[in-house]
C-alpha cells in the first residue's frame, strides 16, 4: 500500500510557480490583435477575439514567423531581443537527400502551434523570453564558400548584437560557418556538445567541405592540432594551400563532444581525423550503457573544461527515423525523443553561447513530426536556459514567492 515510504509528491508545483508570472506581454498582444484586426462580429462573446487574425490563434491562421516572435525585418534592430531564430535555408552540403533550405519554413510554420507555456518545464517562453525571428540569410545555391561567408558574417552580426542566436538549418555544413560567427568573439575556448549519427568530421567529402565535415574544420587549427600534426610531419594528413580558410583556433579537440554516434553510414574518414585529435565520440552504445543523464553530465564536464563557452549542435537525424523520417541521411537505432530532451535540457541549463538544429528535410517529413521535433528542441533548450536564469528576464517577470 502507499504509505510512509511514497516520496512526498506536489503535482502542483509547477503550476504555482507559473501563476508567479506575469501575463503583462500577452495582454498587450491582444490589445494590438484588436488594434490592427478590427472588432469580432456581434455573436462571438469572446471580445479578445478580432475580426482579422492577428494574433497567436487560431494556430493555423496567420503569416508565421518562428513561435510567432516579431519578424526583425531591419536586421539591425536584432539586439532589442534577447534570443532571435535564424534561419540558414542552404542544403548544398548534402551528399545524399537534399531538402533542408525547406527546414526553416517548415519549422516556423508548426511552431505556430505552440504558445510558449510548458507546465512540464515550468517556463512561460512569451512572457520570460524577448525573442524575434531574424528570418533568413541570404545563401548562394550551389556554392558552399561563398554561403559559408554569408552565413559567418549574419550569425556574427547575430551575436554580437547580444541576442542568443538559435540556427535552423539547412543542412550539417553549416556547423562550421555557425561557430565561425561566434567563436572568434569569444575570448577562451569554445566548447562543442554535437548530437548526431553521424561523426561529421573529415576533412573534404567529395572535394568540398560538405555536411560531412563541419568538425574537422572548427577545431582544424587549434595550436594542439597544429602541434601534433608538426610532430607527424607538415602536410602530411592535408594541404589546405588552395584555400584561404583553415579553421578555427579556439576551438579545441579535447572540448568537442559527440553524442550518438555510430550506424553504417560515412564514419570511417572522420573517426580517424577523431581519433588523432583526440575529441570525444560518445557512441550511441556508450549512451545504451550510460542513459541520458549520465551522458549529459559527462559531456558537460568535457565541453566545460576549460572553456568559456560552450554551443550546441543538434542534427535531428540523432533522432530514430521512426520519430524523424525528413532528414537527409537517416540512421536506424537514434534517440527517442525524450531521451534527447531529457540531455539536451541538462546541457542548456549551464548556459550556452549558441545552438542549431540541423538536416530538417520537408520533402521527406511525415506530418510535420520532424520540423515538429526540431521546433521542441530550440523550445526545450531555450526554456532551460531560461528556468536557469542564463536567458531571458524571468526575474523582472516573476513575483517572489
Ligand atoms: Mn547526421
Amino acid at each position: 500500500m502507499a504509505g510512509d515510504d511514497t516520496p512526498e509528491f506536489d503535482g502542483n508545483r509547477k503550476l504555482k510557480d507559473l501563476e508567479r508570472i506575469s501575463q503583462t506581454k500577452q495582454e498587450k498582444e491582444i490589445e494590438r490583435q484588436l488594434e490592427f484586426g478590427l472588432e469580432a462580429a456581434s455573436s462571438v462573446n469572446d471580445r479578445s477575439i478580432s475580426l482579422f487574425a492577428r494574433g497567436s490563434q487560431p494556430a493555423f491562421a496567420g503569416i508565421n514567423t518562428f513561435m510567432r516572435a516579431p519578424y526583425c525585418e531591419d536586421i539591425r534592430k536584432v539586439g532589442e531581443y534577447e534570443a532571435a531564430f535564424l534561419g540558414v535555408p542552404f542544403d548544398t552540403g548534402t551528399t545524399y537527400r537534399s531538402g533542408t533550405r525547406f527546414g526553416p519554413q517548415a519549422v516556423r510554420r508548426i511552431s505556430a502551434l505552440y504558445d510558449g507555456y510548458s507546465v512540464d518545464a515550468g517556463v512561460d517562453l512569451t512572457e520570460e523570453l524577448d525573442m524575434c525571428d531574424a528570418g533568413d540569410v541570404f545563401v548562394i545555391p550551389g556554392n558552399i564558400e561563398k554561403s559559408f561567408d554569408q552565413v559567418s558574417a549574419a550569425v556574427s552580426h547575430v551575436y554580437t548584437s547580444g541576442a542568443f542566436p538559435i540556427m535552423c538549418g539547412g543542412d550539417h555544413s553549416l556547423g562550421y560557418p555557425h561557430v565561425r560567427g561566434i567563436a572568434p568573439h569569444i575570448d577562451g575556448n569554445v566548447g562543442i556538445i554535437h548530437f548526431d549519427r553521424h561523426i561529421d568530421m573529415q576533412e573534404m567529402d567529395m572535394d568540398e567541405r560538405m555536411h560531412t565535415t563541419p568538425w574537422f574544420w572548427t577545431s582544424n587549427n587549434h595550436p594542439d592540432v597544429l602541434e601534433r600534426e608538426h610532430s607527424h610531419g607538415p602536410g602530411q594528413h592535408h594541404d589546405h594551400s588552395h584555400m584561404h580558410d583553415v579553421g578555427l583556433d579556439n576551438c579545441p579537440p579535447k572540448n568537442l563532444v559527440q553524442i550518438g554516434i555510430g550506424g553504417w553510414y560515412g564514419s570511417r574518414p572522420g573517426s580517424k581525423v577523431a581519433r588523432e585529435r583526440g575529441s570525444s565520440v560518445i557512441t550511441m552504445h556508450d549512451f545504451e550503457t550510460m542513459g541520458p543523464q549520465k551522458t549529459a553530465e559527462m559531456a558537460l564536464e568535457l565541453a566545460w573544461k576549460g572553456a568559456k563557452a560552450v554551443y550546441l549542435s543538434f542534427d535531428i537525424d540523432s533522432l530514430d527515423p521512426a520519430f524523424a523520417p525528413g532528414t537527409g541521411t537517416p540512421e536506424p537505432g537514434g534517440f527517442m525523443p525524450r531521451e534527447a530532451f531529457e540531455m539536451i535540457k541538462i546541457i542548456a541549463a549551464e548556459g550556452l553561447c549558441g545552438m542549431e538544429v540541423v538536416e530538417v528535410s520537408p520533402p521527406y517529413d511525415v506530418n510535420d513530426n520532424t520540423s515538429q521535433l526540431a521546433c521542441r528542441v530550440i523550445l526545450d533548450v531555450t526554456s532551460a536556459m531560461v528556468a536557469a536564469c542564463k536567458l531571458g528576464h524571468r526575474s523582472q517577470v516573476m513575483k517572489p514567492e
